[in-house]
């Protein structure tokens, strides 16, 4: 059985150039409610269906740390709630201490909430991937870098506080699951770093629920074979838990470990197409970053002509330390598939940072139309799904934004970090 002393269980599979911050809103739908009822702060709330009188069919969306408490939890019958958790009866002079405040499910409302605290995360960066009402994965390497992570991620936290007035738990690791895992970690109003090379050991005692993919009926066969905490998972057989499970077991035996290479990619459409690459440090040699363009400039056009993709406007990225995220791009009177000047043109922008430490450059084309009509599903695409450039040299990511301002870029616009570009 490996043991992992000699290396750290996991290590390997980081992707330790990656930063990545998951949202989740406290309570949400009770938080929604109580910015509009402020009374409600610090009363045990529940939200949810089916609590008046003689219609008792109904369940809980949500309820508040207060009321959880008394065992109200999301998904419980709403018949349930209610004798945990008695309807206050709020005309009453004296009110019931041990009784709570019921809302109905108002989602246009929440929905709103929740677009304003979306707003907030693409600001704070270039790659967000909305995974429900109240939560998202963002890609920040640019944007920050592991020794003020923390302070990234509080600034993130106060501005969703500050702006909107509802409270989120923040995690930052190296891959999805492990910032997923840190969000939930110190909920609620949490913020929990998990830097590179302590995913394994932040995991290790944590029970096997907490494994992203082990529901109950998991659990409990893993607890009769022994194995009751993450830990455990990861140095547990994995050829045993093929023969269990099959191949879901391999894919535990890797989760428990820590180890996901996925990348963050965003919601929505594709409206772009982009590859970059850092540099193991800063560069100044302008030969270099031309190099590296080169290459990305070509990667582009291949991917894009592999999708059918025609693109209006080219564009570069260089990001300089410590987190400045330079754009430049240029638009051509009309769509091209044109290796050459892809090459061309982001050489001609790149050579504005001829003189500065460069830390990562990159290219992108975007404006993108699809003569074909038919647009492909773009690898990387998915979730759950490996990219298939993904493991290129270096961190040579493709990623696609969704801007629908692009098309109204004029010729050579520039912008110094400019908030959604890339
Ligand atoms: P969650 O993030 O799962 O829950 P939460 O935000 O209420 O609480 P936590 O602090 O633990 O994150 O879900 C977000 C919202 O989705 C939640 O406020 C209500 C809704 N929801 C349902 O309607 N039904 C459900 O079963 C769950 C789990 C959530
Ligand atoms: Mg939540």
């Amino acid at each position: 059985m490996p043991s992992g002393d000699a290396t750290l269980p996991g290590v390997d599979d980081e992707r330790p150039d990656q930063i990545v911050l998951h949202v989740d809103m406290d309570c949400f739908y009770a938080a929604c409610e109580r910015l509009r009822e402020p009374q409600l702060r610090g009363e045990p709330l529940v939200v949810g269906m089916g609590y008046e009188p003689g219609d008792d069919i109904g369940a809980v969306a949500t309820a508040s740390y207060e009321a959880r408490e008394y065992g109200v939890e999301s998904a419980m019958a709403i018949s349930e709630a209610l004798d945990r958790l008695p309807r206050l009866d709020e005309d009453a002079a004296d009110p019931d201490e041990s009784a709570g405040y019921y809302r109905p499910v108002d989602l246009d409302f929440y929905q709103s909430v929740a677009a304003e605290v979306k707003a907030i995360l693409h600001d704070c960066a270039d790659t967000v991937r909305e995974v429900s009402i109240d939560e998202a994965y963002l890609d920040v390497t640019d944007r920050t870098g592991w020794e003020v992570a923390e302070g990234f991620g509080r600034h993130v936290k106060n501005r969703i506080e500050r702006e909107v007035g509802v409270v989120a738990s923040v995690g930052v690791a190296p891959t999805l699951s492990a910032a997923k895992v840190a969000s939930d970690y110190d909920k609620p109003d949490g913020l929990v770093v998990i830097e590179p090379g302590e995913v394994a050991e932040f995991f290790a005692p944590l029970s096997v629920e907490e494994v992203h993919g082990v529901g109950p009926v998991t659990a409990r066969t893993l607890r009769e074979l022994g194995i009751e905490t993450a830990g455990d998972l990861a140095a547990a057989d994995p050829h045993e838990l093929v023969d269990r499970f099959g191949d879901r077991g391999r894919e535990l035996y890797d989760r428990a470990r820590g180890a996901d290479t996925r990348e963050v990619t965003p919601t929505g459409d594709p409206k772009s197409l982009s590859r970059e690459s850092a540099f193991a440090d800063a560069v100044e040699d302008p030969e270099r970053k031309r190099e590296q363009v080169r290459a990305l400039a070509e990667a582009v056009a291949t991917r894009a002509q592999s999708k059918g993709a025609l693109y209006r406007t080219i564009g570069v990225k260089a990001v300089t330390p410590p987190y400045d995220v330079n754009t430049r791009e240029r638009s051509l009177p009309g769509p091209i598939d044109d290796a050459d000047l892809i090459e061309e043109i982001a050489l001609e922008l790149i050579a504005e940072f001829d003189d500065d430490r460069v830390r990562k450059v990159g290219v992108r084309v975007s404006n993108l139309e699809f003569p074909s009509g038919e647009q492909a599903r773009l690898g990387g695409w998915d979730q759950d799904t490996e990219g298939d450039d993904s493991e290129a040299a270096g961190r040579q990511a493709e990623s696609t934004t969704d801007d629908p301002d692009r098309s109204a870029l004029a010729d050579d616009r520039s912008g110094q970090s400019s908030l959604t570009d890339f």
